[in-house]
C-alpha cells in the first residue's frame, strides 16, 4: 500500500515538438523523485525513457512510456506522480493520442529556443480536442539568444493572456523564482515577476464570487484562497501556467513538480468517463475499472498490455472481466513502469498505470472490470495513413514469418496497416510517414528476425468501356479422337449505374443450348480478369449472348468458356477502352504562405482542388489527386513546408487515366508481358 489518497494522485502526459525536452525534463522529475539513483541522458543513451534500440540510436522517443514516482512536495505533502512521455515527430503521432487519452492534464513542452512549432501546436490541438486542463514548460532557456521573455511573448501571441508564468527564470538560469512565493528578487525581472502575480491573483478572485467582492474591495487573498483558486482555474482551461525549467541541469526540476501538485487535477476531478458519458468512479473501495491504453508485443517480456487504472483497487492474484470481449482474464501480478525499469506492486488505484503481462483475449481499447461493473470506453480515432509500400520477404519463404511480425505490429500499433491487395496481389504497409514504416521494417528485424524489401505499390488499376461493340469466336479443334466446338456472339456496353445485371441472355431458337450458358459466362468472368488496355480487370461492363453454334457431339463446357473468353476480348477491345484509377480524396493543412508552392506542386501532381477554407490560421485545401501521384506526397509536402503541413485522404473513387499517362502505364504493361514470355 503506498497510503496515498486519490486526491493527490496527479497523472498528465508530455507533450510537445520533437527535440524540445520531453525525455530530458522526464529523466530530471524521475532523477528529483528519486525513481533513478542518476540523471538519465537521452543523449548519452542512459535514459529511463528513451530506452529502445530504435530509439537510442536515433536519439529520440517513438514509443508512448509510462513513469511514477513519489514526491514529496514543497509543503509536505506525499504526492504520486504518474506520468507518459510522448514522442513529437508526426509520424508517431499515434502514441500521443493514445497517451493523452488518459492524461488527466498535459504539459506541453516550448522550446525558448525554437519557440512554438508544429508539433506544439499538434499537441495544444490534441489537448484541446481532448478538452484536457494544461500547463506549459518552457525548456532550453540556456541556449544561445533564447531569452525566457521572448518566449512567453510568443506563447501569449498564441494562446493569449490564459497564459501566466509562475516560475521565472533567474537572468542566468542559476534558480527560477516562484512569482507568487518570491519576496526579494533581482531588479531585472522583478517587472516581470510582479506582472505574473497580480495577473495571479486576479484570475484566482475570479474562480469565485466572494474571493473577486474581496479582491475588488482591495483586500488581499490567502495563499491558500489563491492556490484554491488557481487549481480551480487550470481545471477550467482558463489558466495556463507556463513554468521555466532547466532540466539538464537540475535547476526548477522540485519547483515544476511542485507546480504540478498545486496546479493539476487528481483523478478523482477528473475522473474518465465511458463511453455513455459517466464518470468512473475513482474511489478505492469502487469495483475496478482499468483501461488498457496500450500493448506491445516485446520477444523478452512477451505481451503486455499497459492498463490506466481508472476507478476501484486492482490487486494481484484476481480476476478481472474483459467487457469488451465478455471473456474473464485471470491477473496473477503485474509491474509499475518507469520506461524499461518494472516494479512489482501488489496494489493499484485510480491514476496508476500498471502492466500486465499475457492476457489472454485483451487487445487496445479493452476494458477490464470487476463486481459487475461494464464500462467500455469510446474507441480511439486514429487519422487514416499517408504513406504506402509494397512489402515482401528478402528470403523465400519467410512469407508466413513476416505475416505474423506484420500482424503483431499493427496489434500494437493501429496507425499501422497491413493488407494484401486482391488484384495486385501485394502486401502493402502503410503508416504515417516513412520514418514511421521504417522503424516498424527495423522493428521486424530485430525482433522477428525477419528481413524485408519495401517497394512503391503497384497502382489497382482498372479497365472499362466507353462504347459498344461485338465479339464473336469459334472455338473449332479437331486432332482425331473427340472434337472441341463452341460458337459465341456476343456485345458488350458499360454497365449502367444500379444495374446489376452484368451478364444478359438474349438467345434465341437454341443457338447455343442451355446448359452450355453458365460455360460462356465463365469465359466471360475469365475474360474480365485481364483487360485489352494493360491486362487490368474489367469493371463495369455489361456482356450479352446473343448467337452462337453448337455440334452435337463436340460441344463442351471448356469449349464454351474458351470461345466466351476471347469473344468478350474481342468485344472490349473495339469499345473504346480505357483505364480507370484510383483518385484520393486529399485534405491538406498548410500555413497560409505555402499556398502557392502546395498549389503548384498539386498541378504537377494531376490534382484537383475541390475546397479551400482557412482555420486557425491555416489554410486547409480539399482536393482530389489519383493515388499514383501520392506515395511520397507526406516526405515531399513536409520538406515543402518545413514540417508544418500534414494531410489526410481517403479513397474517392475510380476515375479514367487521361491518355498521355495511359499510353506510358499501357506501354509498361506491355514490356512486362513481353518480358514473360521470354
Ligand atoms: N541546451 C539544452 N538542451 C536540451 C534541453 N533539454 C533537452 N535538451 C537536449 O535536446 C535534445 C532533445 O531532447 P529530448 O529530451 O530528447 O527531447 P524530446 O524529443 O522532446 O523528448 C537532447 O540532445 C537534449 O540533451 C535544455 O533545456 N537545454
Ligand atoms: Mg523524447
Amino acid at each position: 500500500m503506498k497510503d496515498i489518497v486519490v486526491a493527490d494522485v496527479r497523472n498528465f502526459v508530455l507533450m510537445g515538438h520533437t527535440a524540445s525536452g520531453k525525455t530530458t525534463l522526464a529523466d530530471a522529475m524521475l532523477y528529483k523523485m528519486g525513481v533513478n539513483d542518476r540523471l538519465g541522458s537521452v543523449d548519452q543513451g542512459t535514459s529511463l525513457g528513451d530506452y529502445t534500440d530504435e530509439e537510442k540510436s536515433r536519439k529520440t522517443t517513438i514509443y508512448a512510456k509510462s513513469f511514477c514516482g513519489l514526491y514529496k512536495s514543497s509543503d509536505g505533502h506525499n504526492m504520486d506522480i504518474v506520468f507518459c512521455d510522448t514522442p513529437g515527430y508526426a509520424d508517431f503521432f499515434g502514441q500521443v493520442i493514445q497517451a493523452s487519452r488518459i492524461a488527466g492534464a498535459a504539459l506541453i513542452t516550448v522550446d525558448a529556443h525554437a519557440g512554438i512549432q508544429v508539433g506544439t501546436m499538434k499537441a495544444w490541438k490534441q489537448a484541446s480536442a481532448l478538452d484536457i486542463p494544461r500547463a506549459i514548460v518552457v525548456t532550453g532557456l540556456d541556449r544561445e539568444n533564447s531569452p525566457f521573455d521572448k518566449v512567453m511573448a510568443d506563447i501569449k501571441a498564441t494562446w493569449g493572456d490564459r497564459c501566466i508564468p509562475v516560475l521565472i527564470p533567474l537572468p542566468d538560469n542559476s534558480a527560477v523564482v516562484d512569482v507568487l512565493a518570491a519576496t526579494s528578487v533581482p531588479d531585472s525581472i522583478s517587472e516581470g515577476v510582479k506582472a505574473a502575480k497580480g495577473a495571479l491573483v486576479e484570475m484566482a478572485a475570479e474562480t469565485d464570487d466572494t474571493l473577486i467582492e474581496k479582491y475588488l474591495a482591495g483586500e488581499s487573498l490567502t495563499a491558500r484562497e489563491i492556490a484554491d483558486g488557481l487549481r480551480h482555474a487550470v481545471f477550467d482551461r482558463k489558466l495556463v501556467p507556463v513554468f521555466a525549467c532547466m532540466a539538464l541541469k537540475n535547476v526548477g526540476v522540485g519547483e515544476l513538480l511542485d507546480g504540478i501538485a498545486r496546479f493539476f487535477p487528481s483523478p478523482a476531478d477528473r475522473p474518465m468517463k465511458d463511453a455513455s458519458g459517466k464518470a468512473i468512479d475513482t474511489s478505492p473501495s469502487a469495483p475496478f475499472v482499468g483501461y488498457v491504453w496500450r500493448t506491445v508485443n516485446d520477444p523478452f517480456i512477451g505481451h503486455m498490455s499497459f492498463v490506466y487504472v481508472c476507478g476501484g483497487t486492482l490487486k494481484a492474484d484476481t480476476e478481472v472481466l474483459n467487457v469488451n470481449k465478455e471473456q474473464k482474464e485471470r491477473i496473477v501480478q503485474f509491474v509499475a513502469l518507469n520506461g524499461k525499469k518494472q516494479l512489482p506492486i501488489t496494489e493499484a488505484e485510480a491514476g496508476d498505470i500498471v502492466a500486465i503481462a499475457k492476457l489472454k483475449v485483451t487487445g487496445l481499447g479493452d476494458s477490464l472490470c470487476q463486481n459487475g461493473v461494464k464500462a467500455t470506453f469510446e474507441p480511439f480515432k486514429f487519422p487514416n495513413p499517408v504513406m504506402w509500400f509494397a512489402i515482401a520477404a528478402k528470403t523465400q519463404g519467410d512469407e508466413d514469418k513476416i505475416g505474423t511480425a506484420l500482424h503483431k505490429l499493427a496489434e500494437d500499433d493501429p496507425t499501422i496497416h497491413v493488407e494484401r491487395h486482391p488484384d495486385t496481389h501485394e502486401t502493402i504497409l502503410s503508416g504515417m510517414g516513412d520514418t514511421h514504416l521504417s522503424v516498424a521494417v527495423e522493428r521486424m528485424k530485430k525482433r522477428n528476425s525477419v528481413d524485408v524489401v519495401l517497394s512503391t505499390p503497384k497502382i489497382p488499376y482498372t479497365e472499362t468501356i466507353t462504347g459498344r461493340a461485338e465479339g464473336h469466336y469459334k472455338h473449332k479443334k479437331q486432332s482425331g479422337g473427340r472434337g472441341q466446338y463452341g460458337e459465341v456472339y456476343l456485345k458488350v456496353e458499360p454497365l449502367l449505374e444500379g444495374d446489376e445485371e452484368w451478364f444478359d441472355n438474349a438467345l434465341v431458337g437454341g443457338a447455343i443450348p442451355h446448359n452450355f450458358v453458365p460455360a460462356v459466362q465463365k469465359g466471360v468472368v475469365e475474360g474480365m480478369t485481364k483487360g485489352a488496355l494493360a491486362g487490368c480487370p474489367v469493371v463495369k461492363v455489361k456482356s450479352t449472348v446473343y448467337d452462337g453454334s453448337y455440334h452435337d457431339v463436340d460441344s463442351s463446357e471448356i469449349a464454351f468458356k474458351i470461345a466466351g473468353s476471347r469473344a468478350f476480348r474481342e468485344a472490349i477491345s473495339k469499345a473504346k477502352p480505357v483505364l480507370l484509377e484510383p483518385i484520393m480524396s486529399v485534405k491538406i493543412t498548410i500555413p497560409e504562405h505555402f499556398m502557392g508552392d502546395v498549389n503548384g506542386d498539386m498541378s504537377h501532381r494531376r490534382g484537383r482542388i475541390v475546397g479551400m477554407e482557412s482555420a486557425d490560421g491555416l489554410q486547409v485545401i480539399t482536393a482530389d489527386i489519383p493515388q499514383a501521384e501520392l506515395f511520397t506526397y507526406c516526405a515531399e509536402l513536409r520538406s515543402m513546408t518545413g514540417g508544418r503541413g500534414s494531410f489526410e485522404m481517403s479513397f474517392s473513387r475510380y476515375d479514367v487515366v487521361p491518355s498521355n499517362v495511359a499510353q506510358k502505364i499501357i506501354a509498361a504493361a506491355a514490356k512486362v508481358k513481353e518480358e514473360d514470355q521470354d
